[in-house]
């Protein structure tokens, strides 16, 4: 059913969500647009304007340009650390307190869920924070500013990039394996915030509902009607989240 956004809940939903055992989120770009981050659906601006993130985002784009790929992201890494969590962040947080199998899987490298205080966070994508040797593949906590852009490998004179999943790169084996055992084994699934187009991060919903969970969506655009036990909340993911967890858990 397709549930417009108003201040009551759906009844059936709340009692599902309070009686929940294990439940299984999968977030986007939109749960952190009240943040003030834009969504990969906003037109890009600035140096970017011209570009469309999935031919920033590739190996390939970095080979050809990557002063405008490093920059890309530099900008994307300061406006990340220069917002907060907003009011969806932190009722995910509230909900794993309650719920004892919880697990948030995230498609957003802007490490917003684990500022808000979310533990059990998959990045199915990476984290813009850090920072690996695109020639080594390896992770640095730290390096030297050689003045040049993108910044070199301390260890092998490479060029630095951000620690994310480029497109047409392998997700991370041991966060994807995890995103998928959550999602075949929830009782309660969300989406939240994602327009459900970039793959495999998008199957986890039809995974999760072919495995008999209930499925939430929370989004500004109306979902595409599907059959099995949907509900479509169609709003701000803050302002829906909140008003579901209270309503779940009054106190
Ligand atoms: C892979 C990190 C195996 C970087 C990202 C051809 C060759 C190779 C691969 C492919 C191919 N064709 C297809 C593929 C697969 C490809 C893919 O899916 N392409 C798409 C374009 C079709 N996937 C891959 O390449 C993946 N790897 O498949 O490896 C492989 C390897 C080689 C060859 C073949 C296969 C890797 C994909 C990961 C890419 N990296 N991010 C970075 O961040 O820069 S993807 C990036 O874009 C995000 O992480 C996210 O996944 C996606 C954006 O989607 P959303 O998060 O949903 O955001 P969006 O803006 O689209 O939507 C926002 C939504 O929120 C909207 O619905 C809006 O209504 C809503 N909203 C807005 N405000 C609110 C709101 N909702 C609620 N409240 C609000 N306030």
């Amino acid at each position: 059913m397709s549930e417009t956004f108003s201040p009551t809940m759906p009844l059936g939903l709340v009692e599902a969500l309070h009686n929940a055992r294990r439940i299984a989120v999968l977030t986007g770009a939109g749960i952190s647009a009240e943040s003030g981050l834009p969504t990969f659906r906003d037109p890009m601006t600035g140096l970017w304007a011209s570009y469309r993130p999935e031919e920033l985002a590739t190996p390939q784009a970095f080979r050809r340009n990557p002063r405008l790929v490093w920059e890309w992201y530099a900008k994307r890494r300061e406006m990340a650390a220069q917002v907060a969590p907003n009011a969806a962040h932190l009722a995910l947080v509230e909900i794993e307190r309650h719920v004892p199998a919880f697990t948030l899987i995230t498609q957003n490298v802007d490490g917003l869920h684990q500022r808000a205080g979310s533990h059990n966070v998959v990045e199915l994508h990476g984290n813009i924070a850090r920072t690996k040797c695109f020639d080594e593949d390896v992770v640095l906590d730290s390096w030297e500013g050689t003045g040049e852009v993108p910044p070199r490998c301390p260890r092998c004179g490479g060029m630095l990039r951000p620690d994310v999943v480029w497109f047409g790169e392998q997700l991370p084996e041991q966060a994807f394996q995890t995103a998928i055992e959550a999602a075949a084994n929830c009782d309660l699934f969300f989406s939240i915030g994602t327009s459900g187009i970039v793959e495999p991060a998008a199957s986890l919903t039809q995974l999760a509902r072919h495995m008999g969970a209930t499925i939430v969506i929370i989004n500004l655009e109306v979902a595409r009607l599907v059959e099995g036990k949907l509900y479509h909340l169609n709003g701000p993911a803050g302002k829906i989240l909140p008003a579901l967890v209270r309503a779940a858990w009054p106190q």
